[in-house]
């Protein structure tokens, strides 16, 4: 089942959550900060540890103080006009974070908006990649949830599954 919600995913009960990192792991502003801030600083040295991880990639650390047992840290393609393979990178981050829950038992997942921030990936397009995904992986999950930030970005979902 897909699940579209609206709030901070740092507060959310599922069993993890998706950070939208960079390259190094080493914290950030938007989601990343925030998730850093809610899980403590032990979340920083468990990424210093694992030593950063590429674009369209996955890496899974525990959630320490955080309701989430587990954060997936994925890190998107920064937004630089659609024709330097930004669309294949952005599916791959939602199917390697997928891959990597059900390779740990996780039954349900959120997901930020991954890229559609401070790396400017067009909200629309995003979240049309990110459904694609999701309702290919739906059945081996309890619940796949979205996070949306905004009340536009629920709408923006919400209009999208009702369309499909
Ligand atoms: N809960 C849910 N969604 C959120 C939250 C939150 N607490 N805070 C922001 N968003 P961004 P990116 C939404 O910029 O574009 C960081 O500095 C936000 O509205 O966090 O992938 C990293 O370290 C947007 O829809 O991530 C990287 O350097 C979505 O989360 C860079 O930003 C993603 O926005 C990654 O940029």
């Amino acid at each position: 089942m897909i699940r579209v919600v609206q709030g901070d995913i740092t507060n959310l009960h599922v069993d993890a959550i998706v950070n939208a990192a960079n390259t190094t792991l080493l914290g950030g502003g938007g989601v990343d900060g925030a998730i850093h801030r809610a899980a403590g600083p032990a979340l920083l040295k468990a990424c210093k540890n694992i030593g950063g991880c590429p674009t369209g990639e996955a890496r899974i650390t525990p959630g320490f103080d955080l309701p989430a047992r587990w954060v997936i840290h994925t890190v998107g393609p920064v937004w630089r006009g659609g024709d330097q393979g930004e669309p294949p990178l952005l599916e791959s981050c939602y199917t390697r974070s997928l891959d990597t829950a059900l390779d740990h038992d996780i039954r349900s997942i959120a997901f930020p908006g991954i890229s559609t921030g401070v790396y400017g990936y067009p909200k629309q397009e995003a979240a049309g990649i990110a459904l694609g995904v999701m309702r290919h992986y739906e059945d081996r999950f309890e619940e796949i949830v979205v996070c949306c930030f905004t009340t536009e970005d629920k709408k923006l979902y919400d209009t999208l599954l009702d369309t499909e």
